[in-house]
């Protein structure tokens, strides 16, 4: 690799002709659309071109080769500059017209890079933060399984293009820590340090050293003139070389090239003009129309995505020269196969818990579950935000990484919620592992936004989350989930799993990891609960979503509809009004999202008639569409208290007898 730009001024020339081609596809596409960013794309221009062309380990020709350099825009908001790339390099899928439809309906260049539009976007990122995180745990998965494979097959780098707001972001700072404590060396942050935001110079909010704080967290630093290839091309090889992950802070004029905005905000997010191009163009020296690039010089980029064609066709030798039982495994990895023995295991789980009946904490039976599949799957990668002892994600067999041996299966993510759930999207995304973890129901509002993330970009990405209700007693009202089950249900594309005894555990973790394109929460408790599923049946019951767990034998006069913890008092609640000859049916819900998927035939037969009483120790948002005319629902009336879990039931009226005397009220009885 050449990066002796000092010697070679043409070269240097060439890279900032080629700047400028993103820079006019960039503001022209803005201006086209009417909206967009046009400031980031221009002023990051030049990093990125000699990213692209000098470094970057990509082949446009193959764009999913598995040892390619991982490309992550956090700054989301400067799309247009990885649009422009990717068209430039010459992305089959990335055509002129693409950029021309910038942020139009069915367009794949839309307003923010969305996952799965156009080969090369390797994440959705717009939410601020959410990049560099991700981009954590696409390091963390290249190390681990350079360490399995050897350099041969897995050796790449993960390159973020970072900017001011990204670093403001609370994420960031546990996204910094956590890479710089696993010492994760192919990390390399390009900071867009252009102190400039949406509203003004960074110098209105912040103070912050940058460089400084990187470096408290571990890091590498460099400090270079964003408009200088020789230096940016200079920066980057040392921070090839480091054994640390690396931020390379990238002084930027924002919007380069616009003589009367640029370096200000008023380049940041809104069209410059049409006089204000005009103007770009003499300054730039481009005198091509909008959205043509001269022949030549699309040329030189169309050359850089072909530049390392021999080199993948090298490591597709390598690969298949590879033992077979090797080359196998590191396939089935990376398509995320649960293996052949995935099967056998959920059902001999299933039926040791319906023979030996034991009254566990969903928690706990969740971890002996995790325990058979951690042997299952060897590609399972557990972990937790602290917590491991509470909320069973650590089983006998899982076994501890850290930066000097990465061959575990479990990882600690420290206190850190939120770039824990961020580091599982990117190791999802990167492929090779199957990421859970673990933290306590209360905060999964901590970790929400990554994991809308993961749901937007449909990834397999399993969130245990468990005291999953008052409960859990006396830690009391801050940790008392109440509000979080109707806000993960009301996420798309998300699977919220509340299982009501070990059987339905299993068959949860069963669903959660055949369902390749959501991520799931696990919502378990912290008391014990009897196995209620005491009969072995090989078909997964969970799957449907809800199923009737008693049937009365007469013909049945009302419902009762619960999830989890709650299930068991439905029963109690079924057996008492039998006693007076009201016939009932109880229902298990563990999973709303995978129910609405049923025919309405099966939802018919499952929630019968009119009169349905539906019990839930959480807020009651939600139910009434499971509802009939005639109708109770016996939940939370607001936040817990702390208290013994069964004074807390009492107290709250969430009882078999609450809902034994709302079905003889509603049945007027
Ligand atoms: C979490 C989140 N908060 C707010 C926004 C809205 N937003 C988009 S860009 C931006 C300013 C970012 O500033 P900077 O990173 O310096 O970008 P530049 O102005 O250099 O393009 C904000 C607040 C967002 N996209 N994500």
């Amino acid at each position: 690799m050449d990066t002796k730009f000092e010697k070679d001024q043409s070269k240097t020339q060439l890279r900032r002709e080629m700047a400028n081609a993103i820079r006019a596809l960039s503001m022209d596409a803005v201006q086209q659309a009417n909206s967009g960013h046009p400031g980031l794309p221009m002023g990051m221009a030049d990093v990125a071109s000699v990213l692209f062309a000098d470094f970057l380990k990509f082949d446009t020709a193959s764009p999913e080769w598995p040892d390619r350099d991982r490309f992550i825009l956090s700054a989301g908001h400067g799309s247009m500059l990885l649009y422009s790339l990717l068209y430039l390099c010459g992305y089959e899928d990335m055509t002129i017209d693409e950029i021309r439809n910038f942020r139009q309906l069915g367009a794949k260049t839309a307003g923010h890079p969305e996952y799965g539009y156009a080969q090369g976007i390797e994440m959705t990122t717009g939410p601020l933060g959410q990049g560099i995180a991700t981009a954590v745990g696409m390091a963390l998965a290249e190390k681990k399984l350079a360490t399995e494979f050897g350099a041969d097959i897995v050796d790449h780098y993960t390159y973020v293009l970072a900017g001011d707001g990204c670093l403001m972001e609370g994420l960031s700072h546990e996204a910094i820590d956590f890479a710089g404590h696993l010492q994760l060396s192919k990390l390399i942050v390009l900071f867009d340090d252009n102190s400039i935001s949406i509203d003004g110079a960074t110098k209105l909010t912040t103070s912050m050293n940058q460089l400084a704080r990187f470096e408290a967290a571990g890091w590498d630093v460099a400090y270079v003139d964003g408009h200088d290839p020789v230096a940016i091309a200079d920066a980057i090889g040392r921070a090839r070389g480091s054994d640390k992950p690396s931020l390379i802070a990238c002084k930027t004029i924002i919007g380069f090239g616009a003589p009367n905005k640029q370096g200000t905000a008023a380049t940041h997010g809104a069209p410059l003009g049409a006089d204000e191009i005009a103007l770009t163009r003499r300054q730039l020296n481009w005198d091509s129309a909008p959205f043509e690039i001269p022949r030549e010089l699309l040329e030189r980029w169309r050359e850089c995505g072909r530049r390392c064609a021999a080199q993948r066709k090298d490591w597709q030798n390598r690969l298949e020269n590879m033992p077979a039982e090797r080359r196998s495994r590191f396939e089935a990895m990376l398509a995320g196969d649960l293996g052949a023995d995935f099967d056998s295991c959920i059902d001999e789980l299933k039926q040791r818990f319906s023979n030996e009946q034991p009254k566990l904490a969903t928690r706990q039976s969740s971890q002996q579950v995790l325990e058979s599949l951690m042997s299952a799957i060897p590609w399972l990668l557990s972990g937790s935000a602290d917590l491991s002892g509470s909320n069973g994600t650590r089983p006998g067999n899982a076994v501890s990484l850290d930066r000097t041996d990465l061959s575990g299966n479990y990882v600690h993510y420290g206190v850190r919620e939120h770039g824990m759930a961020a580091t599982m999207n990117g190791i999802a995304l990167h492929g090779g592992y199957i990421p859970l973890s673990g933290t306590f129901l209360a905060f999964a509002d901590y970790s929400r936004p990554a994991i809308r993330l993961g749901a937007l970009m449909k990834q397999r990405v399993v969130h245990v989350m468990t005291h999953d209700s008052i409960g859990l007693g006396e830690d009391g009202p801050t940790h008392q989930p109440v509000e979080q089950l109707a806000s993960l249900r009301a996420m798309p594309n998300l699977l919220v799993f509340r299982p009501a005894d070990a059987v339905e555990v299993a068959e949860s973790w069963a669903c959660a990891l055949t369902e390749t394109s959501s991520p799931s929460v696990m919502c378990l408790s912290r008391q014990g609960l009897p196995t209620l599923r005491t009969k072995h049946e090989r078909e997964n019951l969970t799957a449907r979503g809800a199923y009737v767990i008693h049937e009365p034998e007469g013909k049945r006069k009302a419902t009762l509809l619960a999830t989890g913890s709650e299930v068991e008092i439905a029963l109690q609640a079924a057996e008492m009004l039998a006693r007076f000859g009201v016939e009932v049916a109880v229902v298990s819900m563990p999973c709303w999202e995978l129910f609405e998927r049923q025919s309405p035939e099966y939802q018919k037969t499952v929630l019968g008639g009119e009169c349905r009483v539906a019990i839930e120790a959480a807020s009651p948002m939600g139910w009434d569409r499971w509802l009939g005319n005639r109708s109770g629902i016996i939940a939370m009336p607001g936040f817990g208290a702390s208290a013994p879990a069964a004074d807390l039931y009492e107290h709250f009226g969430i009882t078999a007898r609450a809902v034994h005397d709302e079905v003889r009220r509603l049945l007027h009885i």
